[in-house]
């Protein structure tokens, strides 16, 4: 049976999760509107008024907001309190230049820990939990944010951090983890690291993972379960909106529910900004409906994803996002061909490899070339030249199958890429197709 941390707003029925939508969307343009001149003058540019925001339908007439609007008012133009009422300042690395900086009030603080603490608790985490945090700690929203997830339900946080892989393992084994929260990529290292020490799954009490941070696929999420016998559940979020706990996943693993009472979310196609119906593959775009620090409308994520309303067997009537897909800015188009990374690593688990590996992208005399670079485990490493080439060249015909282009193979030795403790550096790009 499937246990929900607010049942009442998890499972609230669709008109109720509108009218509380519309009740709060209104609310919150007001006060973002007199608050906050980057709202107000884009909204006078564009001749909406508060007004106009009669319900979560008229979301579509707000201007839409970009990571480049967090830099043109860095740090703080877009908050919408007083720095006094500011509790907790976050911040994530722009894709250049300047960092981007969000805060939160005391309450955003709680409604945080409250979308984390439903994570937690699809997950099948309770208060007789031990919640093992290797999230980074710090400026990323991610160990702060289990963090209080964990507080909230009760259950026991262990703070680790990320890093010292070693000690992960110690920590697990003689504290009785049993609820481990970080980057997938993360997990994968920990679950290698704990074979190589001959730790084995019978040695620790986890029982089930909350990923996320990064693009993960379901053959990735099925070398994590086997190799650390867990169960691994997705979650999202980003900075911008709160840290983790914007969507979670139920035991359907079906797709993530979105906490819509404090974020609404809306596809839009990313080149005309037109709102697509349920179900198209879109850009995700949020508008933060209960946030006081820092409540940005309408942003746009970069993230493609779907949403749906199907029932969900979990019982829970919030929408569901799909995995995301990729980005509208991290596609690669080699050779005018669009590439996702998690194409490539599909590919990589069906075939038996790791999901150790490096995408490395380059144009020479203006011809895009695309290598692979994968590491090989221990066994296979033995193999003999005449196979490893077989296999190297098997692995090439099946990328061509899925990508629609060549890219070389490169097999590597067991533990030769280097291993991240947070978010995995899988792309290399050295065309410098921007500045
Ligand atoms: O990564 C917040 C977070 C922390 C989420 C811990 C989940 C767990 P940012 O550093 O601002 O925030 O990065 C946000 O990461 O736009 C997505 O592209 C990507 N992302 C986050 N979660 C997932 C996920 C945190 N579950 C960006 N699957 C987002 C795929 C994800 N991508």
């Amino acid at each position: 049976m499937e246990k929900y941390y607010q049942p009442e707003i998890e499972t609230a029925d669709r008109e109720t999760m509108k009218a509380l939508q519309s009740e709060r969307l209104i609310e919150t343009v007001k006060r973002v509107y007199e608050n906050v001149e980057h709202y107000r003058k884009k909204m006078d540019e564009m001749g909406v008024t508060p007004d106009d925001i009669k319900s979560v339908d008229d979301l579509y007439k707000l201007p839409f907001n970009y990571k480049q609007d967090l830099r043109d008012t860095y740090p703080y133009g877009m908050f919408a309190v007083p720095m006094k009422d500011v509790v907790r300042l976050h911040a994530s690395s722009g894709t250049t230049g300047k960092q981007i900086v969000v805060g939160y009030t005391e309450k955003d603080m709680d409604l945080w820990a409250d979308c984390v603490a439903r994570a937690l608790t699809a997950a099948g985490c309770t208060d007789e939990d031990m919640v093992h945090v290797s999230y980074g700690y710090g400026l990323f929203t991610g160990g702060l944010g289990a963090d209080g997830g964990a507080l909230k339900l009760g259950a026991t946080a262990i703070p680790v951090s990320s890093g010292n892989t070693q000690r992960q393992v110690t920590i697990l084994k003689d504290f009785g983890s049993t609820i481990l929260c970080c980057t997938p990529s993360y997990a994968l290292h920990i679950a290698e690291t704990m074979q190589s020490l001959g730790v084995t799954k019978d040695d620790i009490k986890l029982k089930a993972g909350v990923f996320g941070a990064e693009p993960w696929t379901n053959e990735m999420r099925q070398q994590i379960e086997d190799m650390l016998g867990i169960k691994a559940f997705d979650i999202y979020g980003l900075t911008e909106i709160i840290g983790p706990g914007v969507g979670f996943e139920c035991f359907e693993q079906t797709g993530m529910h979105i906490n819509e009472d404090h974020f609404v979310v809306e596809v839009i196609d990313p080149d005309t900004g037109e709102v697509l119906p349920e179900g198209t593959q879109g850009e995700l775009v949020f508008s933060c409906i209960t946030k006081e620090a820092f409540p940005i409308l309408r942003y746009r994520t970069r993230d493609i994803g779907v949403i749906t309303r199907e029932k969900c067997s979990c019982g829970r009537t919030l929408v569901k996002m799909t995995k995301p897909r990729g980005r509208t800015d991290d596609m690669l188009i080699i050779r005018g061909v669009n590439v996702f990374p998690s194409q490539i690593e599909t590919v990589l688990i069906e075939k038996g490899y790791t999901a150790n590996y490096q995408i490395v992208v380059d144009r020479e005399h203006n011809f895009d070339s695309i290598e692979v670079r994968v590491e090989l485990s221990n066994e296979t490493f033995h193999d003999t030249i005449k196979g490893l080439d077989k296999k190297a060249k098997e692995l090439s015909e099946a990328l061509k199958v899925i990508l629609g282009i060549n890219a070389k193979v490169i097999l590597m030795e067991p533990n030769s890429l280097p291993r991240s403790e947070g978010k995995a550096v899988r792309v290399i790009d050295k065309r410098k197709l921007l500045d």
